[in-house]
């Protein structure tokens, strides 16, 4: 590989460029440059690593994925060196996580910060990608890996009168680092989804008055936080062969084994009894796939863990208004989402909630919200109203393929990916989290697919490849397995952000392969490079 970068071919500049400070790039970066050794330059528009933890600074802010499972596995030291102080790591834990590893594989110093990609176009006659950045740089490369995040390109919706407000405007993912004084504040929140909910429960106790604009109730179960003992973490340490082991071979990977027993199969006090249990333990994910097989697949079943959580949100709320506003009537099967203690945030006397299914946002005003029963007076407003997933950083980039095809043009129909990696049209080209990938406790799929990457890349050279490219028959039909999964499950019923609902004009379409990591890594294995043509 050495011999690859003293030979530097003519109008190269590097071998690959990878765009994004996650996980996944990261990973990328040490994969490529540490391992293969090749010439790497890697961007991040933020001013370190992190990704999503470097954005995503709002109060409040928690990974759902337990503290042992919410890192990356290749290094053993690393593992062992891993210490956490409760069962679920905070942002400022994580971004502190990512950046030991930055600093142990000395990761920065491929990374050009503060920087956007800003375009990328395919050169067909050189079979090199032309990467363009907002500082008006142009570097050619023979790889473009990007790991541009599920949810990062984010949502604010569109209310008139916004710029005539007064008061201060924050989206969650773009909270300020030196932070927001909340202090004796009226604050109003528009969005109860996971970040919703985090932001809600940190800084109820903080501000004068806090007023949640809700549009859908969601179900929450408690997320179960605690202190880990030495002894707790010595003991997962001590096994953590097997608990890797067991989570990429399993569908979700937070570190459980899927229940294999029907709710439907059993008596409503056992249904009673394990729901129980569950909420008493904690996890959302938890929650939909450790207690029955088919919460997430049988109506029937579906409908018994939603009626355990609308009692609980009942039993827990004092009012009896607010609690009906907080009941959601439809599926439960929307991303699981756990919390530390929201429905009784609602019993303090500063907090309010306003239904906007009821009585819709009609504007923004200098003082606060207007909805159609009244004006909200605020000093504060907080969006925490999500992301366009997964192809929406894609397609805000002028990126193109083969035959100047943009990837908008390419995805007029639904993104697509095939294995969650590859695109017709764009060789070379491999992303990480892109769409028809598995959704998962993300960092086991994030470390799985930049594995195959670097393989990949690495077979591409050993070889003397210059172009790899999944066929269209191998593109359409994981698209057709994405699809005819995702209609076993409840999942396309429920208008959430992992179908493309939540967003106004996007296309409804299958974004995850929902078929669980465990079978995600067969299909790799499977296929080899059999559906991929390389020149
Ligand atoms: O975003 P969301 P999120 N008017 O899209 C509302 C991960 N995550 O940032 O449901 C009024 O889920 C919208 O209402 P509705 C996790 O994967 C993980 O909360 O569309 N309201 C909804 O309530 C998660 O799934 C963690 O009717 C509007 C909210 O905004 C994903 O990120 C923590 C509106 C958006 O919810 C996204 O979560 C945080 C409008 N015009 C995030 N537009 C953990 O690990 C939108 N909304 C714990």
């Amino acid at each position: 590989m050495n011999q690859h970068n003293n030979h530097k071919t003519k109008g190269l500049d590097f071998d690959a460029v990878v765009v994004g400070a996650g996980f996944g790039g990261l990973y990328a970066v040490h994969k490529l440059r540490n391992e293969l050794g090749l010439n790497v330059r890697a961007y991040d528009n933020g001013a370190d690593v992190g990704g999503t933890w470097y954005w995503n600074r709002y109060p409040g802010a928690l990974s759902d994925t337990e503290s042992f499972l919410y890192r990356l596995s290749f290094d053993k030291e690393l593992l062992e060196e891993g210490d956490w102080k409760h069962n679920y790591l905070t942002q400022p834990e994580i971004l502190g996580y990512m950046n030991t590893v930055a600093d142990r594989f000395d990761l920065r110093r491929s990374y050009q910060f503060n920087t956007k990609v800003t375009a990328t176009h395919f050169n067909e006659e050189t079979n090199f990608w032309e990467v363009t950045t907002d500082k008006g740089e142009i570097v050619t490369a023979k790889f473009q890996v990007t790991g541009l995040g599920l949810l990062s390109a984010t949502n604010v919706p569109k209310f008139k009168g916004m710029e005539t407000f007064k008061g201060e405007q924050y989206h969650t993912a773009r909270w300020p680092s030196s932070g927001v004084d909340l202090k004796g504040k009226r604050v109003g929140v528009i969005g109860t989804g996971s970040t919703g909910v985090q932001v809600i429960i940190a800084i109820a106790p903080e501000v004068e008055h806090l007023t949640v604009f809700q549009r859908t109730p969601q179900y929450s179960v408690p997320i179960g936080l605690r202190e880990q003992s030495d002894a707790d973490k010595a003991e997962i340490k001590a096994n953590y062969e097997e608990i890797w082991k067991q989570a990429k071979s399993s569908a979700v990977a937070f570190g459980f084994e899927e229940s294999t027993i029907s709710a439907v199969e059993v008596s409503k006090e056992e249904q009673e009894r394990v729901f129980e249990e569950a909420w008493n333990t904690g996890g959302g994910f938890r929650f939909m796939f450790n207690t029955f097989s088919d919460i997430a697949i049988n109506p029937e079943a579906n409908e018994a863990a939603a009626n355990f959580i609308r009692k609980k949100i009942k039993e827990i709320v004092k009012d009896p208004e607010t609690a009906r506003k907080l009941m959601p009537t439809g599926l439960y099967a929307k991303r699981p989402l756990c919390d530390n203690g929201y429905y009784n945030t609602y019993n303090r006397d500063n907090v309010s909630l306003v239904d906007v299914k009821e009585n819709p946002i009609v504007e923004l005003t200098p003082k606060g919200v207007r909805t159609t029963d009244g004006e909200y007076e605020l000093d504060v407003l907080i969006y925490a109203t999500g992301f366009d997933a997964v192809d929406g950083n894609y397609t805000k980039i002028d990126m193109r393929g083969r035959g100047g095809v943009t990837v908008s043009e390419k995805w007029a129909d639904g993104p697509t990916g095939y294995l969650g990696m590859t695109n017709t049209d764009f060789p070379n080209l491999f992303m990480i989290l892109g769409p028809n990938g598995p959704f998962t406790n993300l960092p086991p799929s994030i470390e799985t697919q930049v594995e195959w990457i670097a393989d990949t890349v690495k077979y591409m050279v050993d070889k003397g490849f210059s172009t790899i490219e999944p066929t269209v028959e191998a593109e359409n039909d994981w698209v057709e397995t994405c699809r005819s999964i995702a209609d076993m499950t409840l999942f396309p019923k429920a208008e959430s952000w992992i179908f493309g609902a939540n967003i106004p004009g996007k296309k409804n379409a299958v974004y995850f392969y929902l078929g669980g990591l465990g079978n995600y890594r067969k299909a790799l294995e499977e296929v080899g490079y059999k559906n991929f043509v390389f020149d």
